[in-house]
């Protein structure tokens, strides 16, 4: 009798342990604008980026893994929640004072975490809008935000770097607001009488290209107007490092549980103003030495995670919200200083585009002793990262949430290198298109063929655009009028996706 209990009881505990290694801590680390041929790991020569070459050599590296969307808000929105952000209004490229763009009543990937047993945190780069409609109370409670969508601890940039406000908030308070000094923000008017760069350039340390000639902070002219808050506006140099000491705090603070952290870099993100000891560093300017920051930020939270004793027991995940761009709106030399660097590594287009170079960009994952290592080609989206993760920790998903992710823990851990049956993109000016196998169809589109900007290829044509990847990576030839059949079986299939979730809702 006491055998058999015993044995139960070592079952119990076996089985409880086996669970609480199903619990690792999860680092999701988001870079911003990072291309596909940027980093060493990926084929980068002019500059070396050893600790995100450590991850790959030692984890899992993919070749052809997607961001859901080719801008930031629409990738972070499906990316917490699952959902493709096309299928819903009002999740492009946010202004800083948009509002809370995820509904609150809606399951999240943070929320599912903490479901799990998870304390979940983000730091950096927010840009998914923040309070109620209307946009939120700068002075005041600034909610609802991330806290009220399922992360226990927030310490934010609200939108971008080139968007005002240039604040932190923490939680639901601008860290270091002054209440003798409010602050106003507004995208519609000026406020306040801070110069612009508009009015006046002679004041500006970086030159505006186009766009981004509204208040200026620190120097640097910004989309949208803002005044006051003086003692609490960031400064661009240090924010790298602000954010990496924050990162790791909420790490060091959460080491007796298991954590979710969703790291969001501003690096390689305009304007690109690097702390001074990587000023010249890469031989590219700032753009080259923003990368050399985003690396070594990553080398700072893997040795936290070492000092901790959690590096064992944490599954890190590294990618980026879309493709590269050089000139996005300020004059850093990005173009001039780029040489023989290819951002987009062969891939056609960039930021913005419906061509590959929008949406395919690095995907490094790292658990030692728990992944296959190595290099997977498969087919993989940032839309399953929701699903996997759900798989991962035990966690159903009801069928009415995270409706377009799958699980793909299998391939995300190395385990199977099977193709997503078939992978959705989408463009700045809304073009879908649709990877499957080694083709890909990209639907007509009236939008225009270039970004004038930023001299992007957009990758519309009012003609439906089938390639074969596997033939031709940089999406010369045009097949739509050689594989009538095949055209029309993707044609149809994005139909369908479009009209429905992917995750069939059971019966
Ligand atoms: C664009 C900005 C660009 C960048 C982008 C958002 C202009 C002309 N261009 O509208 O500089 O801020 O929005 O980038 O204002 S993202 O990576 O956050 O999506
Ligand atoms: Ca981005």
């Amino acid at each position: 009798m006491f055998r058999k209990s015993g044995l139960i009881l070592l079952l119990v505990l076996a089985g409880s342990s086996l669970l609480a290694q199903q619990r690792p801590n999860i680092v999701l680390i988001y870079a911003d604008d990072l291309g596909y041929g940027d980093l060493s790991c990926y084929g980068a020569r002019r500059l070396r980026t050893p600790h995100l070459d450590h991850l790959a050599a030692r984890g899992l590296r993919f070749t052809n893994a997607h961001a859901t969307s080719a801008t930031c808000t629409p990738s972070r929105f499906s990316l917490l929640t699952g959902r493709y952000a096309w299928r819903r209004q009002g999740t492009g490229i946010a202004p800083g004072d948009a509002a809370l763009l995820i509904p609150t009543n809606m399951l999240t990937m943070p929320r599912l975490l903490q479901q799990a047993g998870y304390v979940t945190g983000v730091v950096g780069k927010w840009h998914l809008g923040l309070g109620p409609q209307g946009g939120p109370d700068w002075n005041g409670e600034i909610r609802p935000g991330p806290l009220e969508i399922g992360f226990n601890y927030a310490f934010l940039m609200p939108a971008t770097g080139d968007r005002v406000p240039c604040v932190y908030v923490e939680n639901h308070r601008i860290v270091n607001l002054d209440p003798a000094d409010p602050i106003a923000v507004s995208y519609t008017k000026p406020v306040g009488n801070l110069p612009t760069g508009k009015d006046h350039p002679e004041l500006l340390t970086m030159r505006y290209a186009h766009g981004h000639d509204q208040t200026i902070v620190n120097g640097v002219s910004r989309i949208g107007y803002m005044s006051g808050g003086r003692k609490a506006l960031w400064n661009d140099q240090e924010l790298a490092q602000v954010l990496t000491d924050r990162a790791a705090a909420f790490m060091e603070s959460n080491r007796q549980k298991p954590f979710f952290l969703y790291f969001a870099t501003h690096d390689i993100h305009v304007p690109r103003l690097p702390h001074s000891r990587f000023a010249g560093k890469s031989g590219m300017g700032p753009r080259g030495d923003a990368l050399l920051q985003l690396d070594y930020t990553v080398g700072q939270l893997m040795e936290t995670l070492e000092r901790l004793g959690l590096d064992k027991n944490t599954l890190v995940i590294f990618s980026s919200d879309n493709g590269p761009v050089l000139n996005d709106g300020y004059v850093d030399g990005a173009v001039e200083q780029l040489g023989g660097h290819t951002p987009a590594g062969p891939l056609r287009g960039g930021k913005y585009s419906a061509f590959e170079a929008g949406t395919r960009v690095p995907l490094l994952v790292h658990w030692p002793g728990r992944l296959m290592p190595g290099v997977s080609n498969a087919l993989v989206s940032q839309i399953d990262l929701m699903a996997s993760l759900a798989s991962l920790t035990g966690q159903p998903l009801p069928a009415a949430e995270a409706g377009d992710s799958r699980d793909a823990l299998g391939q995300l851990l190395g385990h199977s290198r099977q193709d997503r049956e078939f992978v959705v993109g989408h463009a700045m000016n809304g073009t879908l298109s649709l990877l499957q196998g080694r083709y890909k169809y990209i639907e007509p589109s009236t939008g225009p063929a270039r970004n004038a900007n930023t001299n992007t290829e957009l990758g519309n044509l009012p003609q439906p655009q089938l390639y074969d990847l596997r033939a031709d990576p940089g999406e010369t030839r045009n097949l739509a009028h050689t594989e009538p059949v095949l055209l029309g079986k993707m044609e149809a299939l994005l139909r369908h996706i479009r009209q429905n979730s992917d995750r069939p809702t059971p019966p």
